[in-house]
């Protein structure tokens, strides 16, 4: 059984596009915010089959945590990633596993069984705005006794970094914990992903549970804001939020903890809690934030901009990973995220180039 080096966790889901006119159409019939990530209400349920059956759609393999999972392996020898998360036994899986193996993702599913489908995510793409509606279906099944299964303790035993998206503690904290706790008191790296405002939002409880136990922890700017605004410093600047959630109480307190913000095309913010000189790290002859510029795309490279944070958040895991310096990740990150937006969903170049 192979050993993989990064373990990433979070809600398999099976993205549906809808694009143009008709993106303007669904966006307004179900109320929907241009740049916003939701559980689907009630009202929200009849978007999924209206879409597929009255829209022209696309499916493409989603969910944050196995996105960033994949843009990982993208600059990593095969087998060096693995993937955790709850499934229906369809064909909705069967895609989702199909764009993993061709990525040399390993697809370390719970599999539930019928009648439980795999989730999905509306995608609803006007202009630059992306805006997701999902419904989890199986991935909220998830069950830790998945992590006490051979297969997967070994996989947790043996991997060196850990990615948990923030969007998988609207149910699964139990198993964040107990991944992110054991992870950290090993001296693993876990890397949180805080995936959508309301996360800070509604679930800050979950979220200050786990914090302690993050290395790295990876937003943009409108879920820095979130963050700020539930932690009552709403008027803080990006930077002093960032050093701030740095800085927050950390369990294993020899390794510092790295705070990235991306704000999309503009700078991307990196607080740490201690500079080094350790690879990863803020030199303590830099900045503390450091601000890193992004690269300008021209309006004709933008596809859609589904995925990217994700894809930011995966090429930075994997750097992070080869050992690389903090802004050599920093600039990986930024080339998968813009590679992404140049495709249609959550997806990078074929045949791989060279980043
Ligand atoms: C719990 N929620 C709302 C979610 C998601 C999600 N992944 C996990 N849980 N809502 C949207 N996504 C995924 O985010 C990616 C873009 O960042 C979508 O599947 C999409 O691929």
């Amino acid at each position: 059984m192979s050993t993989p080096l990064i373990v990433s966790m979070g809600n398999p889901l099976l993205d549906i596009q809808v694009a143009g006119e008709e993106g303007e159409k669904y966006l307004a019939k179900y109320g929907l915010k241009a740049d916003d990530a939701i559980l689907a209400e009630d009202k929200h349920m009849p978007i999924y089959d209206d879409i597929v059956q009255n829209a022209k759609v696309t499916y493409v393999a989603g969910g944050a945590a196995q996105n960033a999972a994949r843009g990982a392996a993208y600059i990593l020898p095969a087998g060096s990633v693995a993937y955790i998360g709850s499934v229906g036994d369809d064909d909705l899986m069967q895609t989702l596993r199909k764009a993993n193996d061709a990525e040399s993702v390993e697809s370390a599913y719970q599999v539930q069984p019928a009648p439980a489908k795999t989730g999905a995510c509306a995608v609803v793409i006007t202009g630059h705005h992306r805006s997701l509606c999902t419904t989890l279906r199986a991935a909220e099944m998830f069950n830790p006794s998945h992590l006490a299964t051979p297969e997967i303790a070994q996989l947790v035993a043996g991997a060196k970094f850990f990615y948990i998206e923030g969007y998988f503690l609207t149910h699964g904290i139990e198993s964040a914990l107990e991944v992110a706790k054991s992870a950290s008191s090993r001296g693993r790296t876990v890397v949180l992903n805080l995936s959508a405002p309301f996360i800070p939002q509604f679930f800050k409880v979950q979220l200050e549970e786990l914090l302690p136990h993050v290395d790295v922890l990876i937003g943009n700017e409108s879920e820095a804001a979130a963050y700020a605004e539930a932690a009552g410093m709403g008027d803080a600047s990006l930077e002093q939020v960032a050093s701030a959630l740095a800085a927050s109480s950390k369990s294993n307190a020899s390794r510092p903890r790295l705070v990235i913000v991306t704000q999309g095309a503009d700078s991307t913010v990196v607080a740490s809690s201690n500079p080094s000189t350790s690879a990863g790290n803020i030199k303590p002859s830099d900045p503390n934030p450091k601000v890193y510029p992004v690269p300008k795309l021209s309006n004709d490279q933008i596809i859609d901009t589904n995925g990217a944070g994700d894809m930011f958040a995966g090429g930075f895991l994997g750097a992070l990973a080869l050992g690389k310096d903090l802004d050599e990740c920093v600039e990986i990150g930024h080339k998968l995220g813009q590679m992404c937006v140049g495709q249609i969903g959550p997806k990078l170049v074929y045949p791989k180039v060279n980043v």
